[in-house]
């Protein structure tokens, strides 16, 4: 019988892999989506081309919404259900504390506890996954594996950490199939724009069309693991797959700083990152995390998975798109139809 997976923040990057990979396994894809004034599926359009039968099945919900949590689990009866859905903004966290903490802290236990109520009354196990994060690792020093103690350092972070107690809890306490993937930062060509890589890799694509005159970022000597998305689903989808539920840190144990991005990105379109790049203040963390690194192993060992694409091939990936993009953005805005880049400002 085909499984069911659920997937709550299925429009995001990882959401959208995780769903492509879903489906080529033969699940039945279910995924949770935010009302929003304007269509948000753009990263998950392309799945509704194909045969009806492979469609994901979407429903409103939202993670600071738990009764209707409680009634999408009820109405879809998953097998497997995957929690990506967050404020995931390490950034706008400071400046939307209360907010993160409730969706991407509290949503978790609404979901957690809507799992085991239905589970236990059913009598239908259900297995859990939480998107946790390298953030809580923050000031502990490097490299971090699942061993080294937690050091949160934004609102963001502290929520994570919330979340991943309540995980570990709910395992504990009621022997639920409850995992915590604890994610080193991972990119693509499908990244939000306001996440570093791809502000970068957007900015390259358009100065070099010549729509863009210069970058704005903050810390540059931050130093991250960075690895490829769609790796980094196909691990979350093994941790449900085990004997026993567990913790992973999921990482490439490789690590480069912001400045080492930039210039290779810049260098890929025969340009120099310094004569762009400036820093601004605003793009400074009230509190930063400097030097994130992964220890993989364990985990490398546990569930047989390996990263396939590295550093150089993900830069290359998201500028080749990023380059696509920017000549498409060009070719409008000849047509006068101009095209500007969207965001607050301070991301
Ligand atoms: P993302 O692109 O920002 O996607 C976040 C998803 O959550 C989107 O689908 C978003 O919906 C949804 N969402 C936001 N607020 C919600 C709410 N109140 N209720 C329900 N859904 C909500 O993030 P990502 O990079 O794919 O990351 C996936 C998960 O992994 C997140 O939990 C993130 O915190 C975590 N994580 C990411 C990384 C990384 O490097 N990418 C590393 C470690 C952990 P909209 O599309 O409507 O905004
Ligand atoms: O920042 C520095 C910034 O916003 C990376 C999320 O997916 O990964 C992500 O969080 C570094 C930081 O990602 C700018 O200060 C410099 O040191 O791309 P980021 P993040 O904060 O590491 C973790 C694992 C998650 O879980 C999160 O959900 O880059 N940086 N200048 C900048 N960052 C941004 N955004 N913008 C800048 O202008």
């Amino acid at each position: 019988m085909a499984k069911t997976a659920l997937i709550t923040g299925i429009t995001g990057q990882d959401g959208s892999y995780l769903a492509e990979l879903l489906r080529t396994k033969g699940y039945s894809v279910h995924g949770i989506v935010r009302r929003a004034s304007t269509y948000n599926t753009e990263r998950i359009d392309h799945l509704f081309a194909d045969d009806a039968v492979t469609q994901p099945i979407l429903h409103y919900g939202d993670l600071s919404d738990g009764s209707g949590l409680r009634r999408i689990i009820e109405q879809v009866q998953p097998d497997e259900v995957y929690n990506l859905g967050a404020q995931s903004h390490v950034r706008v966290s400071f400046d939307q504390a209360e907010y993160t903490a409730d969706v991407t802290g509290l949503g978790v236990l609404r979901l957690l506890e809507a799992i085991r109520d239905y589970s236990q009354r059913i009598g239908q196990p259900m297995r859990f996954y939480q998107a946790s994060s390298s953030e809580i690792f923050g000031a502990a020093k490097p490299p971090q594996s699942i061993n080294t103690p937690f050091h949160p350092r934004s609102p963001y972070a502290v929520a994570k950490m919330y979340a991943f107690w309540q995980t570990v809890n709910h395992r504990e306490s009621y022997g639920m199939y409850a995992c915590n993937g604890l994610l080193f930062n991972h990119e693509s060509p499908r990244r939000g724009e306001t996440f570093v890589t791809r502000k970068i890799t957007r900015a390259v694509g358009r100065i070099k069309v010549g729509l863009q005159k210069q970058l704005l970022l903050g810390n540059l000597d931050a130093k991250r693991d960075w690895g490829h998305a769609q790796d980094y689903v196909e691990a979350m989808y093994l941790m449900l797959q085990q004997d026993a539920p567990g913790d992973y840190v999921i990482a490439t144990g490789e690590a480069y700083s912001v400045r080492e991005f930039a210039e290779r990105a810049f260098a890929l379109v025969d340009l120099d990152y310094r004569d762009f790049v400036q820093t601004d203040p605003r793009f400074f963390r009230p509190a930063e995390v400097d030097y994130l690194l992964g220890d993989p192993t364990e985990t490398n060992r546990l569930l047989n998975w390996h990263p396939k694409i590295g550093f150089d091939q993900l830069v290359r990936e998201m500028v080749e798109a990023d380059l696509e993009l920017a000549r498409q953005e060009r070719t409008l805005l000849d047509a006068n139809h101009l095209v500007g880049l969207k965001g607050i400002g301070n991301e």
